[in-house]
């Protein structure tokens, strides 16, 4: 067991935890907390106003939220928006700095990767997303150029997409897995479960409903309305049911009645929480091969990977449903995809900066 740390988190700008703008950062951010302080650790987070987090020593900054990245386009400009609150809480982690033994940045900004030079105390960056622009690949070569080891990543296909060559720690991530019941007795629907926007490639699981005439129960944050609005006129007759978006508790009641998942994701997701929900339930996953879910699923034992963009491979993936053992999705969930597999990792990494950071 290692020794008691005292961490300081510094929280994504583009919203308050529990407000659900952080998306799965913010679920790493809540999830690593609970975590660290079972492991018996003092973790206090610095995050913008209004947010909400159980136990933990909260920090509420104020100031304007960052606008998102992840509809950035490769050559887009750093952005500092007025009285940003990214600034804010890089004011604050640098005044209070040495009251910490570490500092981890959850931002995918290029301020706190610019300013890890000007700070006494080490700081570990945990990357949310794929590489997105210039600005922040040149943010983080440079961090593995100085302060070697420092770079985090949740897996491989997100790390494969930035520069070659540079050092990452790959932490994967966890959900709570006592939120998550098991269930060996679904009904015959599938699922799709995101924020409905066009990298999610939902018209090809309807697609692939309407083709197998098997009901599709959609869930997520209704982001693209335009989107939503040409998927339904392409596939009028599909048999889809759009639910809106839940808490965990009722995703969760929703998800695990079903026969399986469906991931068609457009984009190199950097991980895919929702793959490690369903599996926590004992509900396959059927997903194209790329991104995170590559990584997760265990092709023929948890699910069916999917040649990507291939909708006649999605439907055999379907048809394959029937073969998977629920029982061992749900075992799979609990040997690596657990709270206290997730805080061993992070506490490995941040133990290994500490010990590798110039004294004083
Ligand atoms: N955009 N500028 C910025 N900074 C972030 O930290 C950030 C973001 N967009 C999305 C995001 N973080 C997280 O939701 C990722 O985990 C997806």
């Amino acid at each position: 067991m290692a020794r008691c740390l005292k961490l300081l988190f510094v929280s994504t700008p583009v919203g308050p935890l529990g407000s659900g703008l952080g998306g799965g950062v913010e679920l790493t951010v809540v999830n690593l907390v609970a975590a660290l302080t079972q492991r018996g650790h003092q973790v206090a987070i610095a995050a913008p106003e209004s947010s909400h987090i159980e136990a933990a020593q909260l920090i509420q900054i104020p100031g304007t939220l960052q606008p998102t990245a992840h509809t950035q386009w490769r050559d887009t400009p750093a952005i500092m928006v007025d009285n940003a609150v990214l600034a804010n809480q890089w004011t604050y982690a640098h005044q209070i700095q040495h009251s910490y033994a570490l500092i981890v940045n959850f931002a995918y900004d290029w301020l706190p990767f610019y300013l890890t030079s000007f700070f006494d105390v080490p700081i570990a960056h945990f990357v949310s997303m794929g590489s997105l622009s210039r600005v922040m690949d040149r943010a983080v070569t440079q961090i593995h150029e100085k302060f070697p080891g420092t770079l985090g990543a949740y897996t491989q296909a997100q790390v494969d997409t930035f520069p070659k060559g540079l050092t990452w720690q790959l932490l994967s991530s966890a959900i709570d897995l006592s939120q998550y019941a098991y269930c060996d007795t679904p009904g015959p629907d599938l699922v799709w479960l995101g924020r409905i926007s066009p990298e999610k490639g939902l018209e090809d699981a309807v697609a692939a409903a309407q083709y197998t005439h098997t009901p599709l129960k959609i869930l997520g944050k209704l982001e693209n309305a335009d989107y939503w609005q040409t998927i339904q006129q392409s596939y009028p007759n599909a048999p889809i049911d759009y639910l809106g978006f839940v808490n965990t508790k009722e995703l969760q009641a929703i998800v695990r009645g079903c026969r399986g998942l469906l991931m068609t994701p457009r984009w190199v997701e950097a991980f895919g929480n929702v793959a490690i929900e369903a599996l926590a339930c004992g509900v396959p996953v059927v997903a194209y091969r790329r991104g995170g879910p590559a990584e997760i699923i265990d092709h023929g034992k948890t699910g069916w990977l999917a040649e990507p963009d291939n909708i006649e491979s999605l439907v055999n993936g379907i048809q394959q449903l029937d073969h998977i053992d629920r029982h061992y999705c749900r075992q799979q969930a609990e040997t690596n995809y657990s709270l206290p597999a997730l805080g061993e990792r992070f506490e490995n990494w941040f133990e290994t900066i500490i010990e590798q950071a110039p004294q004083g």
